[in-house]
């Protein structure tokens, strides 16, 4: 059958040569920078490409630890609540933890934020952690700009600090194991936002040539000396306005996995300008990506308190639609209801405004939540 069907499908086609050499999708597939990266982080690996041309998963910050006007209620989730299963990526931060703290920069404790991670694991979920570490120099936080990027380089006068820190950091994330023992594997986004000018290390008070230097340290203390290969390291951009802006910090292909960028709608009156900009700055990350054959994801998006209620449907799958995009990430959402000053959400929850329209937004078969996942990977091997 094979035999007759394959001249056939050659006279189909004029150019028949080209058909017979197409590449099989399997060719396509990138492998892990890092070579003794685990099995389980392979396969997440490849799946985040294959899947990425059919599928977005949906992420949100911190979703089992709190939401609006709740706060540690057991298997919780404001995403959940609103459609029956929790989000396909979940987001932590580990801010905090170089300073030996108990708890993240934003109240999670590191105990359940482990265990977090071990249950989302189990019913599908993917993790990705970022880090607003302190500033080394002056104790402050990652909102202190002082210069402090050169001073933890080797030869600085906090290089030391600063590999107990990721000591820390590396004891901390080696200890994120399923039921078997095995390492769970983490999206690591280190070092993100470096194109903005709010953090100690983005690009006004950093040099390009110290910041690679951080960037390689830090992925070669946690692969190399720690064997924590259990890691995907992803890239990370505030807003760009070009390639070469976004890849002017790029550490190289070598201490990267996966290329992404953070950007918000700032006020529900910049819809259109919104709209506009995500289309054309994952089209052009995704032209990065063909590029390196590398998966991309916008890491970090949302508009505070979605008084737009069609927002889900009008602007995000609006920009989703020609531009696909292995994962999107949505804020946290902490709020409480009788401080207005506080309501800093960016998901909905039951009976807010934009609710219903995100349920819709999910009912789309290429918006992924947990169960999404789960089946996707059980029909997935690596080849
Ligand atoms: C920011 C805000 C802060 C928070 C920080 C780290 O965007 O949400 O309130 O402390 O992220 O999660």
């Amino acid at each position: 059958m094979k035999n007759i069907v394959l001249p056939l499908i050659c006279i189909a086609f004029a150019g028949c040569k080209n058909a017979s050499v197409k590449p099989l999708e399997t060719d396509l597939i990138r492998s892990l920078s890092n070579p003794a990266a685990t099995a389980s982080a392979r396969q997440l690996y490849h799946n985040l490409q294959v899947w990425q041309k059919d599928y977005t998963m949906v992420g949100h910050q911190d979703d089992l630890a709190y939401g609006v006007e709740w706060k540690y209620e057991y298997n919780r989730s404001d995403i959940k609540d609103l459609i029956g299963d929790y989000p396909a990526v979940l987001g932590w931060d580990i801010g905090g933890l170089e300073l030996n703290s108990d708890k993240n920069l934003d109240q999670v404790p590191f105990d359940s934020m482990r265990v977090y991670m071990q249950r989302g694991h189990e019913w599908g979920s993917i993790n990705t952690v970022s880090w607003h570490l302190r500033n080394p120099v002056t104790g402050g936080n990652s909102w202190d700009t002082s210069r402090a990027v050169k001073n933890i380089l080797p030869g600085g006068d906090k290089h030391a600090l600063y590999i107990e820190w990721l000591s820390v950091v590396a004891d901390f994330l080696g200890s994120v194991k399923d039921e078997k023992g095995e390492m769970i594997p983490i999206l690591f986004r280190p070092y993100h936002e470096l194109t903005g000018h709010w953090f100690w290390w983005c690009k006004p008070f950093a040099d390009q040539n110290d910041f690679v230097q951080l960037w390689k340290m830090t992925y070669d203390y946690l692969i190399k000396e720690r064997k924590l290969n259990h890691l995907i390291f992803v890239y990370n951009t505030a807003e760009f306005d070009s390639k070469e802006a976004f890849l002017l910090y790029y550490p190289g292909d070598e201490y990267v996995d996966m290329i992404s960028f953070d950007a918000y709608q700032h006020g529900v009156e910049k819809q259109v300008q919104f709209l506009s900009y995500m289309k054309e700055k994952i089209s052009l990350m995704n032209e990065i990506g063909a590029e390196k054959n590398m998966p991309t994801a916008v890491a970090e998006t949302g508009l505070e308190a979605i008084p737009d209620t069609t927002w889900w449907t009008g602007t995000v799958q609006a920009f989703l639609k020609d531009n696909p995009t292995s994962y999107i990430l949505f804020w946290r959402n902490h709020g409480w209801k009788e401080s207005l000053q506080s309501m800093h959400y960016y998901m909905p929850y039951k009976g807010q405004v934009s609710a219903d329209n995100f349920v819709k937004f999910m009912q789309d078969e290429k918006m992924l939540s947990a169960k999404d996942v789960k089946r996707l990977a059980n029909k997935s091997n690596i080849p």
